[in-house]
């Protein structure tokens, strides 16, 4: 974005022409952020909370005294380790790393592993091709075939739709499979809405066709694909009959997509992440991108896998098995030792020692990790809780002393992306309002406070100035040469190798050279089939004890809001006032439901009251709430979600969700 700054505050976003990948302007939620920094709501002061639950504002001396102290006796008699570090996916830029060294100086913290996200998909792409990384975005143009799969750019990924309809400009078709008719499918020729949790099945199907009829690609197959024999067995037993059966997409629509599939190219398939929040979505994943390496899809331009772009992360942890798995051990003060998709539970189970303290930022926890009633009841079960963050969030009313957050616009720091290949610099234009201080500048303190060694803290973090903030960025960026701030301020910068066209060495950093169809690593570290062999997700309607709870609730994300952010401005809200279940006419009328009704979703873990609207063009049998709703706001759509890993990767996954609804 490029800000416009007036008498020291911001007046005016719009987009900057230097990125490629989004040129064509802010969406709604990037221009409210004017709204979003200025709002009455935004935290200003430390507030602590009173045993009546309400907050009110104390000093940061008090604060910090009160924190230090708790943090103090914490560590004294449990150890550095009853203390629990979480963060989320709030703002992501280098100055994070400040964080986990503060806590490094402390002595040591437990903290996550896994994430809320996308880990299924990014464990699937790296055992298939060895990375995550894809063609640049404006390279989307040169397809011929498209097929969103699982993913609702036009919502979640506005920008990417430019080049879809550039793309179809020239002739490229469009295929959605999606069990709601999204905003996306507009631009399609063919929706295809299948039962949610079968995509692999749909994917077996289609090799199975594509290998029948010999419409893949030998010559690619024989030199850049390992497992091919075993994996051409295991489709034969997916014909179309059978797979139309587990997926409900009649077999007719089966061949066409096999047709398609096998006779245009480029073909590049965009995967999303909501189809990725399954207990047998990794396997899924793995099973989308068989269907590249069959026709020879990968390396080239207008082709391939599009799901994660990391090739901007030149520096952050997600490339270190770190942040995905729990390490082997080694030396590190600080436990990983929680799987994010587990919180609650895992908060609870923990020992040697017990969690006492929580220090929560960048993050929204009580609203947006599964099984919301697990994760009050670990958060309450501690002595003492500390959240930062710019609102009174749903996380924040449960700590007894929120400290205020900055907002991007109020400290220089670097970023990369996970869909265009820039380094950007986002630069401080304001001075923090209030009292406000950013993260940094609260650990500074909090150090001289605890009285951490004065060479430590120097080593570790930046001193309170601007000036310090800067130096620290520059030692960052020294191992680029071709990034510094001064370069980065004249404009956004392709990452240090990043490529235009993602393997088009079809150099694999996998452990056979190739892509693999058949991964040892899938069976040993996972546990799962090393083919990527269909087997149903665990929690489906009409599955065993699920027989209860006929429907399967999707929770996506909409496109005013990012997750549980922005519903709180006035703008946004008047487009979107309140939390609506869209639901199947088919299944309104079964239960004497109408539009407009007030109704219950429940299952065994919880419930929320909320309006129906009805979907005529949503699958029967699938209720869908948009994630992020506050439960402050009768929302709180994870009561509902069970607190249950993906096949592989550590993922949350969300959507293994059986509810029943009632009139209210
Ligand atoms: N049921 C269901 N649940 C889901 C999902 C789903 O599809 N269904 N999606 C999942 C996914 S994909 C994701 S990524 C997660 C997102 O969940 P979270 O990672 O919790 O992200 P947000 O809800 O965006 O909350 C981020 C918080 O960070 C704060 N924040 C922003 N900037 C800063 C800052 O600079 N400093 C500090 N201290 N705070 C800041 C914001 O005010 C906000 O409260 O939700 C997951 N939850
Ligand atoms: N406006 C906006 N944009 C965002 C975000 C946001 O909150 N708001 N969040 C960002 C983040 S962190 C993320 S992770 C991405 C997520 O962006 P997307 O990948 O688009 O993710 P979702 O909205 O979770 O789900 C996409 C689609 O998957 C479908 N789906 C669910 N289950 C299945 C299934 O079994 N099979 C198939 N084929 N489809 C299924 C859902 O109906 C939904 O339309 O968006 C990013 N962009
Ligand atoms: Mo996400």
């Amino acid at each position: 974005m490029r800000v416009e700054v007036e008498g020291g505050r911001l007046r005016a976003i719009e987009s900057h022409p230097g990125n490629l990948a989004t040129p064509e302007g802010v969406c709604l939620k990037g221009l409210s952020y004017i709204e979003r920094v200025y709002s009455k709501d935004r935290i200003l002061q430390p507030l602590q909370r009173l045993t009546n639950g309400e907050f009110e504002p104390i000093s940061w001396d008090a604060a910090l005294g009160r924190i230090a102290a708790e943090l103090t006796a914490a560590r004294e008699r449990y150890g550095p380790r009853s203390v629990f570090f979480y963060t989320g996916s709030g703002t992501k830029g280098l100055l994070n790393e400040v964080s986990l060294e503060f806590w490094r100086l402390f002595g040591g913290c437990t903290t996550t592993f896994g994430d809320l996200c996308w880990p299924a998909g990014l464990e699937a792409t790296r055992l298939t091709l060895g990375d995550n990384k894809h063609n640049a975005p404006w390279d989307l143009v040169n397809a011929r075939l498209i097929v969103f799969w699982g993913k609702n750019p036009a919502e979640t990924n506005i920008h990417q739709m430019r080049f879809v309809e550039e793309a179809v400009d020239q002739g490229a078709r469009v295929v959605v499979i999606d069990p709601r008719r999204t905003q996306s499918a507009e631009s399609a020729e063919l929706l295809v809405q299948i039962r949610p949790g079968t995509d692999g099945a749909l994917a077996l199907g289609i090799a199975h066709l594509l290998i029948a009829r010999r419409e893949i690609d030998d010559t690619f197959l024989r030199a850049h694909v390992h497992g091919f024999e075993e994996y051409s067995a295991m489709v034969r037993q997916y014909p179309p009959d059978r797979v139309a059966d587990i997926t409900d997409v009649p077999a007719a629509v089966i061949e066409r997509l096999a047709e398609m599939i096998g006779s245009i190219a480029p073909f590049t398939i965009c995967a999303g992440f909501g189809m990725q929040r399954y207990t047998n979505s990794a396997q899924t994943m793995r099973a989308l991108i068989a269907l590249l390496a069959l026709t020879g899809n990968i390396g080239k331009p207008g082709a391939g896998w599009v799901y994660a772009n990391l090739q901007s992360d030149v520096f952050s942890s997600i490339r270190e098995p770190l942040a995905l798995y729990p390490p082997d051990g080694g030396d590190d003060p600080i436990r990983v030792s929680v799987s994010t998709a587990l919180l609650g539970p895992e908060m609870l189970a923990q020992r040697e020692p017990e969690l006492k303290v929580a220090w929560v930022e960048r993050g929204n926890p009580v609203t947006q990790n599964p099984k919301t009633s697990k994760v009050l009841e670990a958060f309450r079960a501690l002595d003492f809780r500390v959240v930062v963050d710019q609102f009174l969030t749903d996380t924040a009313r449960e700590a007894d002393i929120v400290l205020p957050a900055k907002t991007m616009f109020e400290q220089t720091d670097v970023i990369g992306a996970y869909w265009h290949p820039y380094i950007q610099i986002k630069d401080k234009l304001i001075d923090p309002p209030g009292e406000v201080r950013p993260e940094t500048v609260i650990y500074w303190h909090l150090a001289q406070r605890l009285g951490m060694s004065k060479e430590g803290i120097a080593d570790r973090m930046p001193a309170p100035s601007d000036d310090a903030v800067e130096a620290w960025l520059e030692t960052r960026l020294q191992p680029f040469p071709e990034l510094s701030l001064e370069y980065l301020r004249q404009g956004p910068i392709l990452a240090p190798g990043s490529e235009e066209v993602a393997w088009s060495d079809l150099v694999f950093p996998t452990p056979s050279g190739k892509i693999e169809l058949l991964s040892e690593e899938a069976r040993q570290r996972w546990g799962e089939d090393a083919l990527p062999t269909y087997g149903p997700n665990i929690e489906r309607p009409a599955a065993g004890e699920a027989e209860a709870y006929p429907l399967q609730l999707l929770t996506p994300n909409t496109k005013n809001r990012i997750h549980s952010q922005f519903g709180n401005l006035p703008s946004i809200r008047g487009l979107d006032p309140d939390p609506v279940a869209e639901m199947s006419p088919v299944d309104a009328a079964a239960r004497g439901i109408a539009e407009g009704d007030r109704v219950r979703v429940f299952n065994d873990r919880g419930s929320v009251e909320i309006e129906v609207r009805l979907d005529h063009s949503l699958r029967p049998g699938c209720l869908v709430i948009h994630n992020g709703w506050w439960l402050s706001e009768a929302g709180g759509i994870n009561l509902l979600s069970a607190a249950r890993e993906t096949d592989m990767g550590h993922g949350a996954a969300f959507h293994d969700n059986a509810v029943e609804v009632e009139r209210v």
